[in-house]
């Protein structure tokens, strides 16, 4: 056998980190990080070596599955050939569609969705076909109140400001743990060197989050904040600077209106109210505005924390409009926006909002998606537009979604559940088809999306590391089999086999570095730079770049200053009454639910346990390593006690992604260190009502000894 060096980005998360991969004909024989891709470094994180482990893995499926319910009334999941698979799968699709209409169809897409450029160019022409307002992703249960906010301000749901963190002077983060998640609508590999960086020069770093993180760590000042009271942080700083004069808008001025609309809207909303709430003092508060507003080049940026949440996209747009009127937007050392040699800005539309609503509650459509919390009542809930067959890409809403115990006994209502997915889990065990990828190392790739988020313009094309297996499909291949067999049954045009890689090409050569421009960069050349081509720094490209129809950013949105009452109301109730609140965690060796299969990544002690501040734990006479129950409106858990003055009193943290306890599922590493859902006990009532996303985050619950 033949040794070879393959370059190919680690897919896994957000940072997009190159890779070298060395193989010996079918084995690989080391992973590590590539020292002259642009963009990462050399960085790489403990879950890298993870591609190696998804290939090899046993339990990962390598042929379709179909349910068979056995004489004693069990099920089990058997293999089945291809064409059975896929023609089963589109009849079900096709049946549905003809005798209840299309909204009988329900469309769940995961996380990993994204980070799999197959899946993004090929999902939307079956979904064309199917044109179903019943569509969930996991957007709703995380970033989508930035969309709305890049929608509303900026014109487009991808035009993300990006932390420009390597020229800035002053950091302000809300909720967000980059040293754990390596970033998030960010993508910035080797953030400790960057924060290490930023401190060197003299930066500061001002950390806001109920548990003291690993980010929190290496800060150079770590508030604790009480969950869900960010808005009133975030709208009293905002309050201030303009109240005491720092506003300066600088270069946006010529072209941003509406400041002294919000101006007067948020006057109610001063230190002293978000002291009462948050746990944060006045005189803090009123600082940090005060350097905020100084900084000559200041990034205020806020993630799940604040996007999960009861305020989650009034907490995103008002950290935005600090960045404007301090002038931090499209300033270097700011947030800046990247100019993507594919540029998905131009390539997809804007995005839109509550042009429908979901039947049952009235929850608004982003980008015809509704908000995943309502996928189970749309199964359950008879009527016309009832959800009778779903289908699941790259998701497993079961342990993603809020109050997964009543998705997972909705879904075995369907009529008939199609899940594309190479494990059968919590999730897929419910599907009567199941229809598995190529692994990752036998396909291609290009980040469509991630380039989007990131620090620098940079592009990146790897191809497949390993031939495909005979007998198997790619994602996409699996999409456009699908989309064929329904076209033909329901008399509609198939959708067009184009592989993905000519898709990009075509993007490239059209885009901002394209055959027209001096780069003059198509497929081949990146074929030819398999470590990356860096397209450099991010640049100023306001107001050029702006999508908003007059090319001017209006900073009075009509939809978050409409969710000010709400916020007032709330807040207006002197004490919390929730014994504790519920917040999530991630650790670097996980990734959302997917990730327990694999020895080296969940060896080690326990990591799913319920964290407690020492004085709670006194209160309630509970022990360390103890068994406790949580309880929250909808459910109880139970998960071993830890007892740490990392969380701050009053507050709770248990990590989402673990229960791996349902039957029928063959993950059996994962089995081993099951842990629990913590989406057990989170609330599909509990949301941001504006935006509709998921509130995980803040969620009332008892714990008491199990
Ligand atoms: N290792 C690892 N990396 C990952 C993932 C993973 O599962 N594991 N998942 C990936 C995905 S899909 C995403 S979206 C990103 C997420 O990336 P991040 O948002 O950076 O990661 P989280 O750990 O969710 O950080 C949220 C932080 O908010 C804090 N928090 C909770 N509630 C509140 C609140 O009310 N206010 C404030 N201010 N803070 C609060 C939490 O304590 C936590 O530290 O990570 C990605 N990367
Ligand atoms: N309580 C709580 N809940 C949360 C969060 C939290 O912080 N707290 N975080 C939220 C966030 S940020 C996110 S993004 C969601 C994630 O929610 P989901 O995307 O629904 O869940 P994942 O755990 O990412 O599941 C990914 C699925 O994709 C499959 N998969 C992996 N790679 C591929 C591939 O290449 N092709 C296909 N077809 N399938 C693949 C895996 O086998 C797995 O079944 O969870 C959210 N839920
Ligand atoms: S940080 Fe880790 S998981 Fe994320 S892309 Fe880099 S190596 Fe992969
Ligand atoms: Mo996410």
């Amino acid at each position: 056998m033949s040794k070879q060096t393959h370059y190919r980005a680690c897919h896994l998360c957000e940072a997009i980190c190159g890779l070298v991969i060395e193989t010996d004909g079918a084995e690989v024989i080391s992973i590590k990080g590539d020292k002259n891709d642009p963009l990462s470094r050399g960085h790489i994180c403990p879950k890298a070596v993870a591609l190696q482990d998804i290939h090899q893995d046993p339990d990962r499926l390598r042929q379709p599955m179909k349910k068979v319910k056995h004489a004693d009334g069990s099920f089990t999941h058997e293999p089945i050939s291809w064409d059975e698979a896929l023609d089963t799968a589109a009849s079900a699709l096709a049946d549905s569609a003809e005798r209840y209409g299309v909204d009988s169809i329900g469309v769940y897409m995961g996380n990993p969705t994204i980070h799999n450029y197959g899946m993004m160019t090929h999902q939307g022409a079956l979904f064309k076909l199917l044109r179903t307002k019943n569509r969930f992703s996991a957007t709703s249960v995380d970033q989508l109140p930035h969309h709305l906010t890049s929608m509303w301000l900026f014109g487009h749901k991808l035009m993300f400001p990006i932390p420009d963190i390597d020229r800035s002077d002053y950091f302000l983060m809300l909720g967000g743990n980059p040293v754990a998640s390596n970033g998030s609508i960010w993508t910035v590999p080797d953030i400790k060197q960057r924060i290490k960086d930023l401190k060197a020069r003299g930066g500061k770093l001002v950390v806001l989050d109920p548990r003291r993180t690993e980010t929190a760590e290496m800060a150079s000042e770590h508030h604790f904040i009480k969950p869900g009271t960010d808005a009133l942080f975030i709208l009293a700083l905002l309050n201030v600077i303009l109240r005491d004069g720092l506003a300066d808008l600088g270069h946006l001025a010529e072209f941003t209106d509406g400041v002294e609309i919000v101006a007067e809207a948020v006057q109610a909303f001063t230190p002293e109210l978000a002291a009462q709430h948050t746990g944060i003092g006045t005189t803090t508060i009123e600082q940090i505005a005060h350097d905020f507003a100084k900084a000559e080049k200041a990034i205020c940026y806020g993630r799940m924390g604040v996007s999960v949440q009861r305020y989650g996209a009034l907490n995103q747009w008002a950290i935005q409009i600090i960045n404007i009127v301090t002038g931090n937007i499209d300033r270097v050392g700011g947030s800046m926006f990247t100019l993507p040699a594919v540029d998905q800005v131009r390539n997809t539309g804007p995005g839109g909002f509550g042009r429908h609503r979901s039947r049952k509650r009235n929850l608004p459509e982003f980008d015809r998606e509704l908000p995943s919390a309502a996928l189970a009542e749309e199964i359950t809930t008879p009527g016309e537009g009832q959800i009778k067959v779903l289908f699941t890409g790259a998701g497993n809403p079961v342990l993603s979604t809020p109050n997964g115990r009543q998705l997972d006994e909705a879904l075995e209502q369907l009529d008939f559940m199609l899940s594309l997915d190479p494990y059968l889990n919590e999730t897929t065990r419910h599907a009567d088809i199941i229809l598995p990828p190529t692994s990752p190392l036998e396909h291609d790739h290009y980040d469509l999306g991630f380039h989007v988020n990131a620090l620098r313009n940079t592009t990146r094309f790897n191809q497949a590391v390993f031939d495909k297996p005979e007998g198997t499909l790619h994602d996409w291949e699996i999409f456009v089999g699908l989309g064929e067999r329904v076209a033909a049954r329901l008399g509609l045009e198939a959708p067009k086999r184009i592989p993905p890689h000519m898709i990009i090409d075509a993007g490239i050569k059209g885009g901002p570095y394209g055959e027209n421009t001096e780069h003059k960069l198509n497929l081949q050349a990146l074929i030819d730079n398999p470590s990356g081509i860096d397209l450099g720094e991010l640049k100023p490209l306001l107001p050029e770049r702006l999508q908003t129809k007059d090319k001017r950013i209006n900073c009075a949105t009509p939809e978050p200053l409409s969710d000010l009452p709400r916020l007032l109301a709330e807040f207006s109730e002197q004490d919390d009454t929730a014994p504790f609140r519920l917040i999530g965690r991630r650790h670097v060796r996980d990734c959302n639910s997917w990730m327990h299969n694999y020895h080296r990544l969940v060896k080690g002690k326990n990591r799913c346990t319920l964290m407690m501040h020492p004085s709670d734990a006194g209160a309630q006479g509970l022990s360390e390593g103890e068994e406790v129950a949580i309880t929250s409106r909808v459910g109880t858990v139970t998960a071993p006690l830890e007892i740490t003055d990392q969380v701050m009193p009053g507050v709770v943290s248990l990590p989402h992604g673990y229960g791996h306890d349902r039957t029928g599922i063959k993950m059996d590493i994962a089995i081993a260190n099951k842990g629990v859902s913590c989406n057990d006990i989170t609330d599909h009532e509990y949301l941001d009502d504006l935006s509709g996303n998921a509130a995980v985050n803040g969620v009332p619950v008892s714990v008491s000894a199990a």
